[in-house]
């Protein structure tokens, strides 16, 4: 059995390839905490976990993640069997309430080191792939409409991307209509257009909106209005044509069945940090399969680490209705993996390796960690 013996984490900062406009902020980096967990036996696994823009998407920063990770998950699980993926998982989560980006990125970890014991992909763990790849849309958030749409083309040409998830609820929502409706001229019958909202409207804005969404061809929108107002979220639902997708609003299996006893959502954006880990994402999966609902695979805006984690459970989900948006390492100026993540003819290519499959370019690594200190690391012994 091998114990888990070191945990040490850190963070870095990745520069954006161009401004990220959502409605509670603009991005130019992304911070990151990468883990790495060595075993006993000398085998190791790596994790990685991320929010979006600070404190200004969620409850969790990346400073948040590290502090959970080293302070209580890291005493709370060294020391145990490193085959036993559950028994640590759930050790983590007696240890830890809330935090799910900081579950996640260790549940990757133990995944990670497990399947590379094993030989085996972590899709293994979880059933086995069904895919060798999977559709995957880009954001368009430069907040200019003629570059979004130039940037568009590009990748409609290249053949890297044909669905588009448009960043609105910054501007006024008549604005933003007129904004999106650019947009969708411009691409034509060939792309799939999508927004996300981020929760900036009101249940009047959200009205309006999803009017005027639906008329000029938008397929869906995701959170239009705050995460808490379910009973609003699922009149939207019923009311209108355009599907109405929940993300923010679903931190897990236990949200997943209150949004289907409603139901308060067509569709549900699964994103392994959000749900708490591979584990709990494959709980939220069930249930939206359970009641019929449309699939996302969605991305808190990763590296290659977090995003080969995901398409290794999303890779064993036969139907995802809105493809995936695993997309993140693309959004970076660099790419910290020794071989990138591909994507080719409007896909992601689920990796083959062992474990999720990636492995860090350490040099990379350390040019982008913050401020170059030592990272934090607990040991068996300490
Ligand atoms: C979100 O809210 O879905 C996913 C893609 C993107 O551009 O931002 C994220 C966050
Ligand atoms: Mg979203």
């Amino acid at each position: 059995m091998p114990k888990i013996d070191k945990i040490t984490a850190r963070i870095i900062d990745l520069p954006t390839i161009r401004g990220h406009v959502l409605s509670m902020t603009t991005m130019t980096v992304q911070s990151l905490v990468l883990v790495r967990i060595d075993f006993a036996d000398g085998s190791h696994g790596i994790g990685e976990g991320a929010s979006i823009g600070g404190l200004s998407y969620g409850a969790e920063s990346c400073e948040s993640i590290i502090s959970a990770i080293v302070t209580y998950i890291a005493p709370a699980i060294i020391g145990l069997d490193g085959d036993n993926v559950n028994g640590a998982r759930l050790a983590a989560e007696r240890a830890v309430l809330g935090n799910p980006i900081a579950r996640c990125t260790v549940e990757n970890a133990l995944w990670d080191g497990f399947g590379r014991r094993c030989d085996m992909p972590v899709s293994a763990f979880f059933g086995g792939a069904l895919h060798s790849g999977l559709e995957v849309a880009w954001t368009l958030a430069s907040g200019n409409v003629e570059q979004d749409i130039e940037e568009a083309l590009m990748l409609l040409e290249q053949r890297r991307h044909r669905q588009f998830k448009l960043k609105i609820g910054k501007r006024a929502v008549r604005d933003d209509i007129a904004h999106v409706a650019k947009i969708r001229e411009a691409l034509g019958a060939s792309a799939r257009i999508t927004v996300d909202v981020n929760q900036a409207w009101s249940l009047h804005d959200a009205r309006i909106g999803l009017k005027g969404l639906q008329e000029i061809g938008v397929d869906m929108v995701e959170q239009p209005i705050a995460a808490c107002h379910l009973s609003e979220l699922a009149y939207l639902s019923r009311n209108y044509e355009i599907a109405v997708m929940a993300d923010e609003a679903l931190k897990g299996p236990e949200d997943a069945l209150n949004h289907v006893r409603g139901p308060a959502a067509d569709a549900f954006a699964v994103k392994i940090a959000q749900s708490g880990g591979l584990t709990r994402a494959r709980d939220v999966i069930s249930i939206g399969q359970a009641a019929g609902l449309g699939l996302y695979g969605g991305t808190m805006l990763e590296s290659g680490v977090a995003t080969a984690a995901a398409l290794q459970l999303f890779c064993t989900v036969d139907h995802l209705a809105w493809g995936t948006e695993l997309f993140g390492p693309l959004l970076f100026k660099d790419d910290i993996l020794t071989e990138p993540l591909t994507y080719s003819d409007f896909q992601v290519h689920v990796p083959t390796g062992p474990g999720s499959g990636v492995n860090l370019d350490e040099e990379k690594v350390e040019f982008y960690q913050r401020g170059r200190i030592r990272p934090m690391q607990v040991k068996a012994s300490v």
